[in-house]
């Protein structure tokens, strides 16, 4: 029993005096800095620690209760967690955003210059990574035990610029001033090993045991970000692993002499966490890449082992007490790793594991792309992982005596199913691995859903049917609605109350007042005063002058052929076409935001070419307001908190069938957007959940694209009957717009008529005459606003809490376990 003393946690005052001199000690006492002398980014850091200080120990009282009442966990493993910057959500989380504003205020210091000085945490690439970040935030706020685990990369999402048209891809140097936010924790690093070999030592009696020998070996060292949860004292926690090189670099090179060579593998060995792969929707074939997912796959259940044990429970107890999620196939190599730990480390049978495995995993699947689904060919695997190579061929082996067992003689289907391809020069499929690896499998949105079960997946689903579940993406509400949307958020509570902030669906109770005409003339003034924000900023990072008075229509999200920026992009110049032949449109700003993997010609392409239509367009004096095409340089989380409250219209034009969910498509509409799409991922949702009357659905849907790709598209039959099109086409590969190199558009025209994979010329009338119909609502303010406010009313269902309570009932079987005021750390 240790002494009171030393198990007190300390308390710090929230109040406006607490925190003003926890900050003005922090910035001698942590920065090193005289306070006369102090910089914004002194303060920034300054105030930074004294939250930080406070969250460690919510922190430390929530692990305590969590160890006190024996509660199941969850473990989130994600490659990627795109978070944004961390001052603002963590002072609003921990409740004291208000009192530190005016801490800071006395100090002589705006919050507001200090919150525009941090860099975003971009960590992940889009919408996975988004929501990995969503998902540890609710799990907080909802006092779930969960816990993020991901990497540290030194580098995260490049930094856009255009020069001028094309896009330039510049290092994310994000820690270059530090980080305030993390815990280095020396103390915690695990061996991960690569490469060697297996050797198989052979008992008379039991089975075959393995050791993997040789290789190499690097570390993985844990720094702690703390995640506090809204109105709640949960603290959770999220780890991210760093690559750190083993004594044994300098004990093999520095003896023999190699000084330099040393120093230099070192350097090398550290290479694993230095950077994150910018690519979205297409598998990376690289060593390295396999070595990042092993990597923090391995530590991770390293520490979630040693945690199980260290908290007393025995390893069968292991799924009763953990649940480990798989974001994607990227940690599938998870379920190998595990069985490794298990039945080398722990010297457990082979069956045994495997159940307790099978129980304790769970794989979120986010794409039905092919190009996605990753597959390692099995000469890698072996090299770089062989015993988990060895592993594989095992839990195969068991998984196709099963379907043989079931299936007998359908040998078709075993080698549908199995995790080795065999067509394509032996591969892993990961996608296989993690299926077969876990006892729940869900997609994003309900129609992603179904169709992982009837294609992707279709033999699996028949196989296992109880094992595949949906679960509908959501958005955490305190980071896209009361931090983004102040305003908003302002005239919410004066008209409902604040309860709709710890339940979304209590948006509902603004729905009576849609037709109220002083709510409507509040809510157009909050969306044009947005808009006013969103063109200060835009004429900041581009030059480009916009009119908050026109309709404000917005396409943000990674660019790809499937989300079809093309289709937008068409549109532009057919108006900018029609404008300058003196037909009267209605007006329009089109915003286009998002990043093209740098190895992604296509998109990048496509980027160029918006840029130099918007330069056209833009210094066009025949155009005026009429039109105006903006492509937001660097779109991030930190600028979408900008763009998505001035949206009045919310581009969601996906080729149906192809996009899991989407989740921009949730923030646009919750912001009060209006959303243009295509039937396809959660857009069909949105819609049941808004009514037709808010939203404009347009399109061949996902049945009808299969049909018409089976009657084999034509374009160019199509443009013979659309002259507008056909005009806005022949506008582009004239060159009418090239400002860069000359052939792009012509090429870009040949694409068009020839090839156009994913039916931008197929929807494009459909899409005009659903940009018609936004038209005419948006001249009618009344009946927009009633429209609006009725969108936000009805979008509760997309909180990322009611997804987080949906995994945590279907998949997880975990209980929120609220902290509890105690009598010494009871403040709020
Ligand atoms: C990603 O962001 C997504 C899928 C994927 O395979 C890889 C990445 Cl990095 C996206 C989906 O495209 C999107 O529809 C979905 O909303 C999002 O994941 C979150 O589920």
């Amino acid at each position: 029993m240790a002494a009171p003393e030393v198990t007190h946690l300390p308390n710090l005052p929230n109040d406006v005096e607490g925190l003003r001199q926890s900050i003005r000690d922090a910035v001698v006492r942590v920065v090193g800095e005289d306070p006369r002398q102090a910089t914004e980014r002194d303060w920034m850091e300054a105030l930074a620690f004294a939250i930080r200080e406070r969250m460690v120990e919510r922190r430390l009282l929530t692990r305590r209760q969590f160890a006190d009442e024996d509660v199941k966990r969850v473990y989130y493993l994600s490659m990627e967690y795109l978070i944004g910057r961390m001052l603002e959500a963590n002072l609003r989380n921990m409740g004291i955003l208000e009192p530190a504003r005016q801490a800071m205020a006395d100090l002589g210091v705006n919050l507001d210059t200090i919150l525009d000085l941090e860099d975003d945490a971009a960590l992940g690439n889009g919408g996975l990574g988004r929501l990995a970040a969503c998902i540890l935030e609710s799990l907080a706020t909802q006092g779930y035990p969960g816990y993020g685990y991901g990497i540290r990369y030194e580098f995260g999402m490049f930094r856009q610029e255009f020069e001028p048209y094309h896009q330039v891809e510049h290092p994310d140097n994000w820690l270059r001033y530090g980080n305030p936010w993390e815990f280095p924790r020396s103390d915690r690093k695990y061996p991960i090993h690569f490469y060697g070999h297996v050797v198989e030592h052979h008992h008379p009696r039991g089975e075959t045991r393995y050791t993997w020998e040789n290789g190499e070996e690097v570390l993985a060292m844990a720094y702690d970000y703390p995640t506090a949860g809204y109105g709640r004292r949960n603290v959770n926690n999220l780890r991210l692993w760093a690559a750190k090189a083993t004594r044994d670099f300098d004990l093999r090179y520095f003896n023999e002499g190699d000084y330099i060579r040393a120093v230099a593998d070192k350097a090398e060995s550290e290479t694993i966490s230095m950077v994150l792969y910018p690519n979205d929707a297409t598998a990376i074939g690289k060593e390295l890449r396999l070595k990042q997912e092993y990597f923090f796959v391995s530590a991770s259940l390293q520490d979630i082992l040693d945690r199980h044990l260290a908290l007393g429970y025995n390893l069968d107890a292991l799924p009763d007490k953990v649940a480990i999620q798989l974001n994607d196939t990227h940690p599938a190599i998870a379920v190998a790793e595990l069985m490794r730990l298990l039945v080398d480390c722990h010297e457990l049978s082979w069956d045994r594991a495997w159940d307790l495995a099978r129980r304790t995993f769970a794989y979120t699947n986010h794409t039905l792309m092919p190009e996605a689904l990753e597959t390692w060919p099995v000469e890698l695997m072996e090299r770089v992982l062989p015993r988990h190579m060895g592993i594989i061929y095992q839990i195969n082996h068991d998984f196709l005596e099963q379907v043989r067992h079931r299936y007998p003689g359908d040998n078709d289907r075993l080698a549908r199913l199995s995790i080795i391809d065999e067509q394509n020069g032996r591969r892993v499929r990961m996608a296989h691995l993690a299926v077969v690896g876990s006892h729940r499998v869900n997609g994003v949105a309900a129609l992603h859903t179904q169709l992982l079960q009837e294609t992707l997946f279709e033999d699996f689903y028949n196989l296992w049917p109880e094992r595949f579940v949906n679960v509908t993406n959501g958005v955490t509400p305190r980071l896209w609605m009361i931090q983004a949307n102040p305003a908003l958020t302002e005239l919410l509570g004066q008209r409902i109350g604040n309860d709709w902030q710890y339940d979304l669906d209590r948006l509902r109770a603004l729905e009576p007042y849609a037709h109220d005409a002083d709510l409507q003339k509040a809510f157009l003034d909050v969306k044009r005063a947005n808009k006013v924000r969103l063109a200060n900023l835009v004429r900041e990072r581009t030059g480009v002058e916009l009119n908050p008075d026109v309709m404000f229509d917005v396409q943000i999200k990674r660019i790809h052929e499937y989300k079809r920026q093309l289709l937008k992009l068409l549109h532009v110049v057919d108006l900018y076409r029609r404008i300058r032949a003196g037909e009267d449109v209605a007006p329009r700003v089109v915003l286009f935001g998002g990043k093209a993997a740098p190895g992604y010609a296509r998109a990048k392409g496509i980027i160029q070419v918006i840029n130099e239509v918007a330069d056209i367009v833009n210094h066009d004096p025949a155009v005026g307001d009429r039109l105006k095409c903006v492509f937001f340089p660097n779109y991030e989380v930190s600028s979408a908190s900008i763009i998505i409250p001035a949206a009045d219209v919310s581009e969601q034009i996906s080729t149906a069938g192809f996009e899991a969910s989407g989740t921009g498509n949730m923030k646009l509409a919750l912001n009060g957007a209006l959303t243009i799409g295509t039937l396809d991922g959660a857009n069909i949702e949105i819609r049941d959940a808004v009514g037709e009357e808010s939203i404009f659905i347009f399109g061949m849907t996902a049945d009808e694209v299969v049909e018409h790709r089976r009657n084999g598209p034509n374009p160019e039959a199509i443009l013979a009957q659309q002259p507008n099109l056909a005009a806005a086409v022949e506008m582009i590969e004239s060159g009418f717009f090239t400002c860069d190199d000359p052939g792009t558009h012509g090429d870009l025209g040949r694409y068009l008529r020839h090839e156009d994979p994913f039916f931008v010329i197929a929807d494009y009338a459909a899409y005009t005459e659903a940009c018609e119909r936004a038209d005419t609502l948006y001249a009618d303010r009344t009946a927009w606003a009633e429209a609006a406010i009725l969108n936000v009313a009805r979008m509760g269902y997309f909180s990322i809490d009611r997804t987080v309570r949906d995994y945590a009932n279907q998949i997880w079987d975990i209980i929120p376990e609220p902290v509890a005021p105690s009598r010494t750390n009871g403040a709020a």
